[in-house]
C-alpha cells in the first residue's frame, strides 16, 4: 500500500497528471462512499431512481431552461485566480456539451450516431441577481488563507462551501448551481481530485440524512475552462454528475455494473485516459448492436480529446431529472418577483428532519401544530427548514402572508 501511495504521489508531481489516474480524477466514488456510509440505502435508492425513470420516460422534453450559474473562485495564489474569459468559457462549453452543440461530433464513430444528438435542454449563464436581488455578474472572487482544502484522508474539500471554512458560502442551491474553483490540494501539496459534484438534495437517491450536504461542483482550479489539456471536461463529467448521471462502466471491474441508463455500452472498466477505438469489452444489445466501448463519453475516463458527446438517453435523463427535481434552478431576470411573491412548494412530503419551501429569500417563518401552538420559528436558510424533534403529525407553515399545511412522519 506504502508503494501504492508512493507510487501515486510520484504520479501526481505535475498536475496535469491527475487526469491520468483514476483515483484523483473524479471525486465521484468518494462522494458515493461518503454517502453510502452515512446512509446504507443510497447505492439503493440511486438504482431505484434509475428504474424509475427507464418505466415512465417517453422522451425528454422539458425546458430548454437556462440554469442560473454562481462561480465562486477561492484562490490561495493569484494563478488560482482564474480569469473571467476562463468561466465565460467554461459556461459556454456546458452549453454546447449538454446540447450537442460542440463542433467536434464528427469524432463520434459511425455506430454511436443513432444513440446520440439529442440536447439535454439544458443551458447556463452566470447569475444576473443574487440571492438578495441585487445585480450581480455571478463570480465571486474570494481570497482565503488555505493554501488547499483537500486532506488526505477525506478526499472531498467541503470546507470551500463554507465562509466560516475559509471558502465561500453558497447561494441558495435551490436556485443556483453553485460551482466552486479552487485547490483541493491535502497535505502532501497534491490535489486530491480534479473534481467531483454533490447532486441535488432532494432527488429520490438522496435521502434523509444529507440535508446538511451543501450540493453543487467543485473544480480543481486548473481544469477549469479550455487552456489546458483538459479542455473543460471535467467540468462537463462533474455537471453530469450534478444531474445524477454514472460512470458509464458502472464503477466496477467486470460488466455487472450498471450506469442505469440504456444506451450507453457497459464497460469492463473505464479506458485509462485512452482513446481506443478497438475494445469492446462486454456484450451489450443496443438497438441490435454490440457497441464498442464509448471512448467518446464524457461519463468515461478517456482521453478528453475524444470525448464528444452524451447519449441520448443521458441526455434525456439529465432533463428528467432537472424536470422533476430541480426546476427551480431555472428562473430569469424577469421574474424575480414573481419569485419573491411566490406560493410556498414544500418537499419532501411527508416530512422527517427537514422541509424545502422553495423559496428565494430567507424569511421568518413559524411551524404551528394542530393545537394552534408554535413549536418551531426562526429564519429559512436557502428556503430550507430544519427540525430536532417534530412528532407524526399535521402542521401549519406561515412564511409572511404565506400559510400551507404539511406532514411530518419520521422514520
Ligand atoms: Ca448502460
Ligand atoms: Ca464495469
Ligand atoms: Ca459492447
Ligand atoms: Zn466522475
Amino acid at each position: 500500500m506504502r508503494n501504492f501511495i508512493s507510487f501515486i504521489i510520484l504520479l501526481l508531481i505535475s498536475v496535469n497528471l491527475i487526469a491520468q489516474n483514476a483515483d484523483h480524477f473524479c471525486g465521484h466514488q468518494h462522494v458515493m462512499n461518503k454517502l453510502d456510509q452515512i446512509n446504507s440505502a443510497y447505492k439503493k435508492e440511486f438504482l431505484a431512481l434509475t428504474g424509475e425513470f427507464k418505466s415512465n420516460r417517453i422522451s425528454s422534453e422539458f425546458g430548454p431552461c437556462t440554469v442560473n450559474v454562481v462561480v465562486h473562485v477561492v484562490y490561495f495564489n493569484d494563478e488560482a485566480n482564474v480569469s473571467d474569459d476562463q468561466i465565460f468559457n467554461q459556461i459556454d462549453i456546458l452549453n454546447r456539451r449538454l446540447n450537442h452543440l460542440n463542433n467536434d461530433t464528427s469524432l463520434l464513430r459511425d455506430q454511436f450516431l443513432p444513440i446520440t444528438g439529442n440536447p439535454s435542454g439544458i443551458f447556463f449563464k452566470l447569475a444576473e441577481i443574487d440571492p438578495q436581488g441585487n445585480p450581480t455578474n455571478g463570480i465571486l472572487r474570494v481570497p482565503t488563507n488555505r493554501d488547499g482544502f483537500g486532506s488526505s484522508n477525506e478526499f472531498l474539500s467541503e470546507g470551500v462551501k463554507y465562509t466560516s471554512e475559509g471558502g465561500s458560502s453558497a447561494w441558495n442551491p435551490q436556485r443556483y448551481l453553485n460551482i466552486w474553483v479552487c485547490d483541493t490540494k491535502d497535505e502532501t501539496g497534491m490535489p486530491t481530485v480534479a473534481g467531483y459534484a454533490i447532486p441535488p438534495a432532494n432527488l429520490p437517491n438522496w435521502p434523509g440524512g444529507f440535508e446538511d450536504i451543501v450540493d453543487g461542483v467543485v473544480i480543481q482550479w486548473e481544469f477549469f475552462g479550455d487552456d489546458n489539456d483538459n479542455l473543460g471536461k471535467v467540468t462537463v463529467h462533474e455537471v453530469g454528475h450534478y444531474f445524477g448521471l454514472r460512470h458509464i462502466w458502472g464503477d466496477d471491474l467486470n460488466c455487472t455494473g450498471d450506469d442505469g441508463i440504456n444506451d450507453t455500452p457497459s464497460a469492463a472498466d473505464y479506458s485509462y485516459f485512452l482513446c481506443s477505438q478497438n475494445s469492446n469489452t462486454c456484450e451489450d444489445n443496443i438497438n441490435g448492436e454490440d457497441l464498442f466501448d464509448m471512448v467518446e463519453n464524457y461519463m468515461d475516463y478517456s482521453f478528453p480529446g475524444c470525448q464528444v458527446a452524451f447519449t441520448n438517453d443521458q441526455n434525456a435523463f439529465m432533463n428528467w431529472v432537472f424536470e422533476n427535481y430541480r426546476s427551480q434552478l431555472c428562473w430569469d431576470v424577469t421574474s424575480i418577483d414573481n419569485l419573491k411573491s411566490q406560493k410556498l412548494q414544500l418537499f419532501p412530503q411527508p416530512a422527517s428532519t427537514f422541509i424545502n419551501t422553495g423559496l428565494i429569500e430567507n424569511k421568518p417563518f413559524k411551524i404551528i401544530d394542530i393545537s394552534g401552538k408554535i413549536v418551531h420559528n426562526g429564519q429559512l436558510i436557502n428556503g430550507i427548514i430544519t427540525w430536532n424533534n417534530l412528532p407524526n403529525g399535521l402542521y401549519l407553515l406561515n412564511v409572511g402572508e404565506n400559510n400551507q399545511r404539511f406532514i411530518v412522519i419520521n422514520p
